[in-house]
């Protein structure tokens, strides 16, 4: 089968946004409701086990701040802390404080240029990706990418797969015809749980993750003069991701695919 798409996560794939972006914004929300949490670097580390935002706080009561008297309407309370702390992380965004990771922008202008399709598999919030987005690429970007699978769209998020099965099912896509870009365990777990082909481009959360099944493990995506490491996989010319690069990659990896 032949390449057709490639599916982006976006937290810690596109940008390098948790440590800066995601946790800040969390502790801005916390402050301003009068909370004294404070969610630091390593503790960040250990929340990031669990993907989204609202099961992200969820699990924090749960495991790391068992004593915190809970308001009757957890739901409601947990709801509204999230929603200021979306507020927070697109005014972040909105100040240019996270770029977006080497060779990405250069990667998704080829990949246009090359007439590849585009979507986003994400558990971060729509606003979250539309802001980074908006505010790295330029106001038409959103445009680019024709499906934007994010956050709540599907009920169980990642690692659970479901989340690439929609972008598959809304580009009406097999597996076979896309490569997916990831950057942690979970995300893999998802991405591999749709049977996709899946690049990884590690980041300082999630260089110890297990990326075992994944087709090509990087330190990044790299730049023509910047080229990326590869840590696991392989077998494929070059020093940057390009699209000659995918295309070998996506070929080794599909070779079979007909007779089996
Ligand atoms: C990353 C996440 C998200 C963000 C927070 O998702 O786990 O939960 O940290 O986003 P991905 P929200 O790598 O799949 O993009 O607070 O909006 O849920
Ligand atoms: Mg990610």
């Amino acid at each position: 089968m032949k390449l057709e798409a490639l599916i982006f996560d976006v937290d810690g794939t596109l940008a390098d946004t948790e440590r800066d972006g995601h946790r800040v914004a969390f502790n801005q929300a916390f402050v301003e409701v009068g909370l004294d949490w404070d969610w630091s670097v390593e503790l960040y580390e250990k929340l990031l086990a669990v993907t989204g935002g609202k099961e992200r706080i969820r699990y924090f009561l749960d495991e790391f701040n068992r004593d915190f008297p809970r308001p009757p309407e957890l739901d409601d309370f947990i709801a509204g802390l999230h929603k200021s702390k979306t507020q927070h992380y697109t005014n972040l965004l909105g100040q240019g404080a996270i770029p977006l990771r080497p060779g990405v922008e250069r990667l998704l202008n080829e990949a246009r240029v090359a007439g590849l399709r585009l979507a986003v598999a994400t558990t971060t919030t729509p606003a979250n990706v539309e802001a980074l987005l908006i505010n790295t690429l330029g106001p038409d970007s959103m445009s680019w990418f024709e499906v934007i699978a994010a956050g709540d769209i599907v009920p169980a998020k990642k690692p659970a797969p479901d989340i690439y099965d929609y972008a598959l099912q809304e580009m009406k896509l097999q597996p076979a015809q896309c490569l997916a870009f990831e950057d942690s365990e979970n995300g893999i777990k998802s991405s591999l749980g749709a049977k996709l082909t899946t690049i990884i481009t590690i980041n300082d959360y999630t260089h110890s993750h297990d990326f075992n099944g994944a087709a090509l493990v990087l330190d990044q995506l790299g730049e023509p003069g910047q080229p990326f490491t590869v840590l696991q996989g392989g077998g494929v010319e070059g020093d940057y991701v390009n699209i000659d690069l995918l295309m070998q990659l996506h070929a080794t990896q599909h070779a079979f695919d007909a007779t089996t």
